[in-house]
């Protein structure tokens, strides 16, 4: 992952990031959330957000307090409705490029964080916020949001990676007709066609997802770490060398503390108790 710079306060022995953009939690439990609050721009993606988020993400992906990351829009009404097309509208082509580049970094750094990463569809998810919950590990979503890649209809495309991340989630047919058509899509078709995860009543979203987090904290942290990175790179070779990256990372598990802890505590008919190592 890479890092970039922020403001860091120190505060006594803790690091505190001072967000300009986003509100960030960690609970007792070990779960981290990312809120994206530019509520009266519903969310939108600016490049100040971008960095903030790569910050964010970089710190909770490092801290040991931190098991699992969930990331949301502030409000009700949207989770992330694009890029900022007010940021956008004079860009030259040079600096075009170069933003499109800066967030398809911090969307690759969210899907190749080592911690399971959720996103929290609150409302609309439209074009990079599209693009956000795509680079997330698993979306779920509320009843009534909103999503789509609407570039096409500003005669753009979408510069965050869709173009690649929806086909290999939903495949070329549907990827094509959401790209295409710049339609919206109601989170119950997004659901149908598999990019939405779980499906939930609007005021059962913080709960699910947060149930769905506290499942994932009792995992084996080292083994979903080594999940994802097969997953990962099994997106970007084919099925014989993935299946030798995934038979290479079993036998490595087999090092790790926890895999014998998870084996013996199911022999002992005992709940296992991982130290990440
Ligand atoms: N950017 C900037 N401001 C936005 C915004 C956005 N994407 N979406 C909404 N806002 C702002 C509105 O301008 C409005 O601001 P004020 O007028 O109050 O100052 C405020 O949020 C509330 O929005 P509305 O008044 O429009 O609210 P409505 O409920 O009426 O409509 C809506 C909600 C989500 C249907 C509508 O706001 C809307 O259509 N928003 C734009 C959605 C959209 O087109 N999203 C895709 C953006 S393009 C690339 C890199 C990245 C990308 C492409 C290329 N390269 C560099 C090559 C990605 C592109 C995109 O994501």
């Amino acid at each position: 992952m890479n890092d970039s710079s922020s403001d860091v306060v120190l505060d006594d022995d803790a690091l505190v990031l001072d967000w300009q953009h986003l509100l960030t939690d960690v609970d007792e439990s070990g779960i981290a959330t990312i809120t994206i609050n530019r509520p009266k721009a519903l969310n939108a993606l600016n490049s100040e957000v971008l960095e903030e988020l790569n910050d964010a993400l970089v710190e909770a992906a490092m801290s040991d307090d931190v098991k699992v990351i969930i990331i949301t829009g502030a409000g009700d009404k949207s989770f992330v409705a694009g890029a900022d097309i007010g940021e956008m509208a004079d860009m030259t082509p040079v600096e075009a490029r170069d933003h499109a580049l800066t967030g398809q970094g911090v969307f690759a750094n969210i899907e190749s964080c080592p911690k399971p990463v959720i996103a929290m569809i609150n409302g609309f998810a439209l074009g990079g916020g599209l693009e956000l919950a795509m680079a997330c590990h698993i979306r779920v979503a509320c009843e009534g949001a909103k999503l789509g890649l609407p570039e096409t209809g500003l005669a753009l495309i979408p510069g965050f990676g869709g173009t690649q991340r929806l086909m290999r989630i939903v495949g070329t047919g549907v990827a094509r007709e959401w790209i295409l058509t710049a339609d919206m899509f109601d989170a119950s078709e997004a659901h149908r066609v598999g990019l939405v995860n779980r499906l939930v009543p609007a005021d059962e979203l913080l709960e699910a997802t947060m149930k769905l987090a506290k499942t994932l904290c009792k995992r084996g942290p080292v083994a979903m770490e080594t999940a994802l990175d097969c997953i990962r790179r099994g997106l970007e070779g084919g099925q014989t060398q993935g299946e030798n990256t995934e038979a290479d990372a079993f036998g490595i598990l087999f090092t790790s503390e926890d895999s014998r802890e998870g084996m013996h505590a199911f022999l002992e008919k005992r709940k296992p108790a991982y130290k990440g190592c």
